[in-house]
């Protein structure tokens, strides 16, 4: 016998699987009960006829699971394979857990599908327990988003087919486009479910592939008409190329075309080749390299550049600014731009005219700055930790203190020769770092390092938790341990009375990492020089452990 609900949720999880979709975090709850049998089915050793093969990974904290689900995501991406991966959620506060990670997705150009339970009609606005308002929770955050009704006891199949190929439409996004819809991002199918949520024994449904293809088609149609004519970039000298988070090599192939310094962030995928500046936050902060930014007359920018003011100023004092790749929306790229693009245009890498002093003058005052290495602190860890990668690892990188320490002490790469760094960098919060860690180590499938500071890793403890029933990734959690967000002791707040500072800005704790990690089962080893960090990175990565760095 096949509950409607039921039906509904396998139909839907097999034509998610027929458009790639095929991993999953889910949070435990009653209501999106017939979500998590099918689900638990199709992911089980003894899968039934019909069922897709899943990926499953459960999570008792919808803001892990979702953190999780958008680590699994950017790592599928790096290999190429931008599928959405799905949250699933019973309906009340379990959906609102899963806002931060959906704002980071969303701004990040990241897809998720959030599939949240919800009450049928007749039970909404009544009083009835665990029900509230969830059509739109996400507002401006999702790509799309819709209330699928509860299913009917003898609806024919179909409904479930259309509304996965069209989530999967809105999140993938659509690289041709220059609008709003052109990045991958969240998409919200709100579910409601009517009682009986508990197991049938019905079948799993053939999925109408044809059907599913609809959306696709219109897709292709839409992109003649918009498909922009870029141009090339005009040969001005005083040009400087910005790669910021995301950027790709193309950020490179552009720099190296005009012979233009380029500026990368760690976690842009272009700080390799010959025209990549290693240190130029420190050089932009010296007299010789404020008077070159001062002379600058053209900006390209290619991804989402967040870490340091000087560049922020390079870009706002631009007169002539060109972006492409920013991320999700672009209302966020500069307003000033002369130019926007979804990407780096082709005609971009056509090589311009060069003058060879222009770059020189940029190398001359990165060559001349002193070491940025700190006695075992901050940068000795990071530069550690960066050396320990080879051009397979791949890292995930906190926000605050550890980004910028990469961004200090991270060298210039040969092309070819960089490890993947990802982060959080779509609104650069400190929340749910280690679940998305888990995530990418999840995905990867081999070791993973991920590197944070203190305040970060406490924020996502409850991240730590993965059950017994679960998989476990490979992953080590490198913390810098310097009691407390220390990165507001460089900010003007640094200014107020020390005692303020330290209460309301830099929250120093007496947590005990060690006990922490031990008591999620975790393996824990702290250091306290760099001999002992650097021994402890070469071990191999075997399971989730923690080391913290003392410092
Ligand atoms: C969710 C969220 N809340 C608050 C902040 C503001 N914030 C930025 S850095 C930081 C402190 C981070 O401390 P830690 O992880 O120890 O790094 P450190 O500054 O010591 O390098 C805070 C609270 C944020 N980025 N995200
Ligand atoms: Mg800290």
């Amino acid at each position: 016998m096949s509950h409607p609900g039921a039906a509904f949720a396998r139909e839907l999880i097999a034509a998610l699987a027929a458009k790639g979709v095929t991993d999953y975090v889910l949070s435990p709850g009653s209501r999106s009960g017939p979500l998590a049998h099918a689900l638990a089915q199709a992911a089980s050793s003894e899968r039934p006829a019909g069922a897709p093969a899943i990926d499953l990974h459960v999570r008792i904290d919808e803001r892990s699971a979702a953190f999780v689900a958008l680590g699994i995501a950017r790592a599928r991406a790096v290999g190429g394979k931008v599928r959405p991966v799905a949250v699933v959620t019973t309906s009340g506060t379990a959906v609102g857990n899963l806002l931060p990670a959906v704002m980071e997705a969303h701004h990040s150009g990241v897809p998720l599908l959030l599939l949240t339970a919800d009450r049928p009609t007749e039970l909404r606005g009544i009083g009835a327990n665990q029900t509230t308002d969830q059509e739109g929770i996400f507002g401006t955050f999702v790509r799309w988003e819709t209330t699928a009704p509860a299913a009917e006891p003898n609806e024919q199949g179909g409904r479930a087919t259309l509304l996965a190929a069209r989530a999967v439409h809105w999140a993938l996004g659509d690289p041709e486009r220059e609008d709003t819809a052109a990045a991958p991002g969240p998409v919200h199918l709100n579910i409601e479910f009517r009682e009986p949520l508990g197991p049938d024994d019905g079948p799993w449904p053939q999925v109408d592939n044809e059907r599913a293809t609809l959306v696709d088609r219109t897709r292709q149609r839409l992109r003649g008409a918009i498909t922009p004519r870029p141009g090339r970039l005009p040969d001005v000298a005083r040009t400087v190329v910005i790669a910021g988070d995301g950027a790709g090599d193309r950020a490179r192939l552009v720099a190296q075309a005009h012979h233009w310094p380029l500026l990368a962030e760690p976690t842009s995928g272009a700080r390799t080749g010959p025209s990549a500046l290693p240190r130029y936050v420190a050089a932009l902060g010296t007299a010789a390299g404020m008077e070159l930014a001062a002379q600058v007359e053209q900006v390209v920018v290619v991804g989402r550049p967040t870490l340091s003011r000087p560049i922020q100023r390079l870009i706002r004092d631009a007169s002539a600014l060109f972006v492409a790749g920013h991320g999700a929306r672009w209302r966020e790229a500069p307003r000033h731009a002369t130019r926007v693009l979804p990407s780096v245009p082709d005609e971009w890498l056509q090589p311009g005219v060069h003058d060879d002093s222009w770059l020189h003058a940029w190398e001359q005052v990165c060559d001349a700055l002193p070491s940025a290495d700190d006695a075992w602190g901050a940068r000795t860890v990071a530069r550690a930790v960066i050396e320990s990668l080879g051009p397979s690892d791949v890292a995930l990188v906190g926000s605050s203190g550890p980004i910028r320490s990469v961004d200090d002490v991270a060298p210039i790469w040969e092309v070819g020769q960089a490890p993947t760094l990802l982060a959080n960098r779509g609104l650069a919060g400190i929340d749910g770092t280690t679940s998305t860690a888990i995530g990418v180590a999840l995905a990867v499938g081999q070791g993973v390092t991920a590197l944070m500071g203190d305040v970060t890793f406490l924020h996502d403890a409850g991240g730590l938790l993965i059950g017994p029933h679960e998989r476990t990734p490979n992953l080590r959690i490198v913390v810098v341990n310097d009691g407390g967000g220390t990165i507001f002791s460089s900010l003007e707040h640094a200014a107020a009375d020390p005692a303020h500072v330290r209460r309301v800005f830099t929250t120093p704790h007496a947590v005990r990492l060690d006990a922490l990690a031990r008591a999620y089962g975790m393996a824990h080893t702290a250091v306290a020089s760099l001999p002992d960090l650097e021994t402890a990175l070469r071990r191999p990565i075997s399971g989730c452990e923690v080391v913290e760095a003392l410092v």
